[in-house]
């Protein structure tokens, strides 16, 4: 069996007194029920206010209906707390928007720690912590990626980054429409980042606001025991990746395409002449298409969380009755 040099346990071992896991969450962990982690930048920077409240409590309802625990993760007063409480997810949704609150990758989780920040991790944050904490799965809304016009801002998203080097599947739909989606997928291609999308061989990787972004999934699977059964495989044999599971959005949910891609070249372009880039792209893109559409992606976007939550207690689930 593999067994971590010792340099790298006791690094393991100081780094798990730095944060704190809830008693609720250790307890699954440790008697081996399945867990799934959950992100709160959605909360503090996707989201307005009330709908990110509402959306971070019934993802975690959705998560325990489904026969899962539920773990949202984040920054409070500098600590990164795995499993945090009803009173901490309310000051996070009261925080969003006020400027008070950090967005949190990994480049940005020691500046947090040392100025006791309140911060809602990433994608990215939300993966380091679930993987030093024993938890092996992730759900979430949309991946963030490579922008368009990348190729001369260099602005690719430290989602995939991790996605090449933390072994924590991301249960998703898939990399958000803002993105340059085919570019994504060869980043995760280079990073070595299994991807796999929820359909019959063949399926398309969805597109966040659509089912189908018209570039071609790597992989697909049809039962949530078939993707537990990639993510085991790899765990198996230590590798280093992660493993990206896309659920396309259900019918009645998805955004029509026409429409969602003329809001986002509209989108692109102000942010381009309003000179947003860096972290701050990101939420203004999600706050833009809110706005032109009235609030309905807003509404999808909560219920792409809830369904990519349901696929993710179950994928945790087939995960937790296969042997180690
Ligand atoms: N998906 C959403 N809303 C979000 C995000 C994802 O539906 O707000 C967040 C995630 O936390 C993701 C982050 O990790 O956006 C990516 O930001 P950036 O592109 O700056 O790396
Ligand atoms: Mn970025």
């Amino acid at each position: 069996m593999f067994r971590p040099r010792i340099s790298s346990l006791a690094r393991f071992k100081r780094a798990v007194h730095q944060f704190k896991i809830s008693d609720e969450v250790k307890d699954a962990l440790s008697t081996g029920k399945p867990v799934v982690s959950l992100e709160s930048t959605i909360i503090t920077h996707g989201l307005p206010y009330p709908q990110n409240l509402e959306m971070a409590r019934s993802v975690e309802s959705k998560i325990r209906e489904h026969g899962a625990i539920p773990a949202t993760i984040a920054f409070m007063d500098g600590t990164p707390k795995v499993g945090i409480e009803s009173w901490e997810i309310e000051r996070l949704a009261n925080a969003a928007g006020s400027g008070n609150i950090n967005k949190v990758s990994r480049r940005d989780m020691a500046y947090t720690m040392a100025n006791k920040l309140l911060g809602g991790t990433t994608i990215s944050s939300t993966m380091i912590l679930s993987q030093l904490a024993g938890i092996k799965v992730f759900a979430t809304g949309g991946l963030g990626g490579v922008h368009r016009g990348a190729e001369v801002t260099m602005d690719v998203s430290a989602d995939l980054e991790e996605l090449g080097r933390t072994p924590v599947a991301v249960v998703c739909a898939g990399p958000k429409a803002i993105l340059d989606i085919e570019k994504t997928m060869e980043y995760l291609e280079t990073k070595g980042c299994l991807v796999a999308t929820m359909g019959t061989p063949g399926s398309n990787v969805p597109g966040f606001y659509t089912r189908d972004s018209g570039v071609k999934s790597p992989y697909n699977f049809e039962t949530f025991e078939q993707a537990a059964q990639i993510i085991h495989a790899g765990r198996q044999l230590g590798l280093d990746s992660g493993y990206l599971m896309c659920i396309p959005p259900p019918v009645q949910v998805a955004l029509d395409d026409t429409l969602i891609s003329g809001i986002i070249e509209g989108a692109t372009s102000k942010a381009n002449n309003l000179g947003i880039r860096g972290k701050e792209l990101t939420p203004f893109l999600l706050s833009e298409i809110a706005r032109e559409t009235q609030g309905a992606s807003v509404t999808s976007n909560i219920q792409f969380v809830l369904n990519n939550a349901r696929a993710g207690a179950h994928i945790a689930s087939a995960l937790s009755r296969l042997k180690n």
